[in-house]
């Protein structure tokens, strides 16, 4: 950890310690009598149409299981904030009467436990405080530390690869040729969406960067890749679009500044994961993230290719602690990402974006659509897992 300037980066300075104790935690209350149940045991949360119910509201600084249970009678999904909304975990796509397992590290602070029924708006707020001081440094097994850097050295080399990217779309932007900027803006977004939990978990930047036009309101203004987007792909112009341009350029580079302070954790590479696939499901298959351009497909590979490295990293850690998940997952890796693949497209054929290596999300049909969705709900449960068996170390 090497300090930086991050007065200099709003809302930064927490963020840092709170991913760095988060690396540092154990699991001090797994003393209980049998060695995988937490002496506290879960903390049932109520997720309902018009309450968010939290059964203990005070709890020590350590590692969390909440138990999400929808009461709701739409999907729901629920997130703990830290201050300034910084996501420390969520759970998205919890059906009505389902239930769903989310664990976190929380050193000392306030957040909010937020249920979100129909997984838009601000959600139903529940304040929780955590008190004490944060466990030691949890030593990790060989396997584990492996996986871990090695995820390090891949958020950092996409965080890179995004800083270029991005640098051909601005630029593009900046000259005034607006083909060339809608051919360099699909291979910009895809390494933003391989590290997307990662960029969620620093709080304001990744609306900045990431926002939907949804999200705007008087007093926040449309900015970041998405407003670039409607811009160039449905008014079909560049004016207006240098501002928004340069702040993106900014707020990318402040992102890898950021990146090279987080601390990562078998955990948070596990929740991450998870939470990958939930994007998948909520904002992909759906066409809702990408609605000008269509590029719809490469968001949806990007955040499979990131929760498939994060899965390659631990899996000879999840080999030793559960070998049928991971034979499970060494299926359906390969299912959808070769269902993925058929939707490839060239230039000339039919749905084909310049820029993109795959199809417009116009080009698929319902059938199309319903297949992906299946694919994606198949590979979720699964995926679900790692985070238990990884925390349970
Ligand atoms: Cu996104």
């Amino acid at each position: 950890m090497k300090p930086l300037d991050l007065t200099a980066l709003a809302g930064s300075a927490a963020a840092l310690t709170l991913l760095l104790a988060g690396c540092g935690s154990s699991d001090t209350s797994s003393t209980g009598a049998n060695g995988d149940t937490k002496a506290d045991g879960p903390i049932a949360v109520d997720a309902g149409d018009k309450k968010c119910g939290v059964a203990t509201t005070d709890l020590p600084a350590g590692r969390h299981t909440f138990k999400v249970t929808s009461s709701s009678s739409q999907v729901t999904e629920v997130y703990v904030y830290a201050d300034g909304d910084r996501i420390v975990g969520e759970v998205e796509n919890i059906g009505p009467a389902t239930s769903r397992d989310l664990i976190v590290d929380l050193p000392a602070g306030t957040y909010e436990v937020t249920c979100k029924p129909g997984m838009v708006g601000n959600g139903i707020r529940t304040k929780i405080a955590v008190t004490g001081a944060e466990a030691p440094a949890q030593t990790l097994d060989q396997n584990l530390q492996a996986a871990v850097d090695s995820y390090r050295t891949y958020v950092e080399t996409e965080t890179r690869a995004l800083i270029d990217t991005t640098k051909t779309f601005t630029d593009a932007i900046a000259a005034g040729d607006l083909d060339a900027a809608k051919t360099a803006y699909p291979t910009a977004r895809l390494h933003y969406e391989r590290i997307e939990p990662i960029a969620e978990s620093f709080g304001d930047l990744d609306p900045l960067i990431d926002m939907r036009i949804d999200d705007a309101t008087d007093g926040t203004p449309f900015v970041g890749f998405h407003a670039l987007e409607q811009l160039l792909f449905e008014k079909g112009t560049l004016d207006g679009a240098k501002p928004l341009a340069s702040a993106l350029t900014t707020n990318v580079a402040k992102l890898a500044e950021l990146v090279k302070t987080v601390e990562f954790t078998p955990l948070v590479m596990g929740n991450g994961a998870k939470s990958l696939l939930d994007e998948v499901a909520k904002s992909k298959v759906t066409g809702e993230e990408e609605r000008y351009s269509r590029i719809d497909l490469v968001d949806f590979a990007g955040n499979v290719d990131g929760a498939k490295y994060v899965y390659t990293a631990l899996r000879p850690a999840l080999e030793e602690k559960n070998p049928k998940l991971v034979a499970t997952l060494d299926q359906r890796f390969p299912a959808l990402i070769s269902l993925l693949d058929t939707h490839l497209a060239t230039k000339g054929s039919d749905g084909f974006i310049p820029g993109s290596p795959y199809v417009s999300y116009d080009a698929l049909t319902p059938e199309d659509v319903k297949a992906l969705a299946v694919e994606v709900d198949a590979i979720s449960e699964p995926l679900g897992q790692i985070s238990g068996v990884v925390a349970a170390q």
